[in-house]
């Protein structure tokens, strides 16, 4: 992932225009998946660190070691540091690069899903349990069977099933694998071609592995056609989210390269997904990454950009701003600094 060009960015200025503000200033975090949990705000980000790698495509500049939960009472208190929730040194399998993570609850325990890289460089998506939505969390020795790639999204439907979404092109490796088979020789698909799919998987009772085979979420345009490759302003590139408004399946995601958030909306949790709009045009900083939550019969957009660490692309900061639907159910979209 190169370094956006930030040299004509007065962050004065843009932070004035900043629909938000960062919610953590004393480390650096991103990729912020929010939930409420007992009536409260728990946010599960990235903590970005400078690892001293120099920036490539493949994003291994992104050389994070451990999670910090936060948590808040309401979007406009202050987001509460709950200190070391995991570090990599305490996950058998995986030796680096843990990237963005996302959590449940379920008969009052608390999973942690992780991605990191293996030990032969392979991304695989860990889950760690805790008493507590803050942590400390055990990590099972080890990642799921099955699983690849990065930025695992957990999503509990009403019927209390369970789906874990994932996937990432570039970096995220999801280029290698066709049929979630994994060949070194796999490329991304020609401009003219099906773009790569997201991926989802129902989840055993007890959340530790995969219930059914990894399947591809499909995601189409108003005519019923599956994206393509070049239409890098709509096709999937990472940071996959699911949510539920009006009885709708809402699948979101970054188009990693052309730095938008947008979404698609399907009648079931494997889709197909029409492509329907964007959430959130480019912030600072070449990543963007959401979430999105209900607190108090409002909705909310977590996300992150890099105006704190004035544009420096793997030292992000998570931010919260409202989002509105309009009667038809689309989403209105944030500018992340007014004019
Ligand atoms: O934080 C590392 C990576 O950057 C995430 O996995 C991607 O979604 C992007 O935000």
């Amino acid at each position: 992932m190169p370094e956006n060009s930030i040299d004509h960015i007065d962050f004065n200025e843009l932070n004035k225009k900043a629909i938000s503000q960062p919610l953590v200033t004393h480390m650096y975090t991103a990729d912020p998946s929010a939930h409420v949990f007992n009536g409260k705000i728990y946010i599960y980000p990235s903590h970005d660190i400078d690892a001293g790698i120099p920036f490539n495509d493949n994003g291994d500049h992104f050389g994070m070691e451990d999670y910090h939960v936060f948590s808040m009472d309401s979007v406009c208190s202050k987001a509460v540091d709950n200190g070391l929730a995991l570090h990599v040194d305490d996950v058998p399998w995986a030796e680096k690069q843990m990237w963005a993570p996302d959590a449940t609850e379920k008969d009052g325990k608390y999973y942690l899903f992780f991605p990191a890289r293996d030990y032969e460089g392979f991304f695989k998506i860990g889950v760690a349990i805790s008493d507590s939505p803050t942590g400390p969390f055990t990590p099972q020795p080890q990642p799921i069977k099955g699983s690849y790639s990065i930025d695992p999204a957990i999503f509990k439907d009403d019927d209390g099933n369970y789906y874990l979404y994932f996937g990432g092109i570039w970096g995220g490796m999801l280029q290698k694998y066709r049929n979630n088979i994994f060949d070194t020789k796999n490329e991304l698909p020609k401009p003219d071609e099906t773009a790569l799919m997201p991926l989802v998987a129902k989840l055993q009772d007890d959340l530790l592995e995969f219930s059914e085979e990894v399947k591809q979420v499909q995601i189409i345009d108003e005519n019923g056609d599956l994206l393509l490759e070049g239409d890098n302003d709509r096709r999937f590139f990472e940071a996959a989210w699911m949510h539920k408004y009006n009885g709708k399946y809402y699948f979101s995601y970054s188009t990693g390269d052309t730095h938008f958030i947008c979404y698609g909306i399907g009648d079931n949790p494997y889709g197909p997904f029409t492509y329907t709009g964007r959430i959130l045009n480019p912030v600072v900083g070449w990543t963007s990454h959401h979430s999105i939550c209900e607190v108090e019969g409002k909705w909310y957009l977590f996300y992150h950009d890099s105006s704190l660490s004035k544009g420096v692309t793997h030292l992000r900061s998570i931010k919260v701003a409202e989002i509105t639907y309009n009667d038809d159910g689309t989403i209105n979209t944030l500018d992340p600094y007014c004019e």
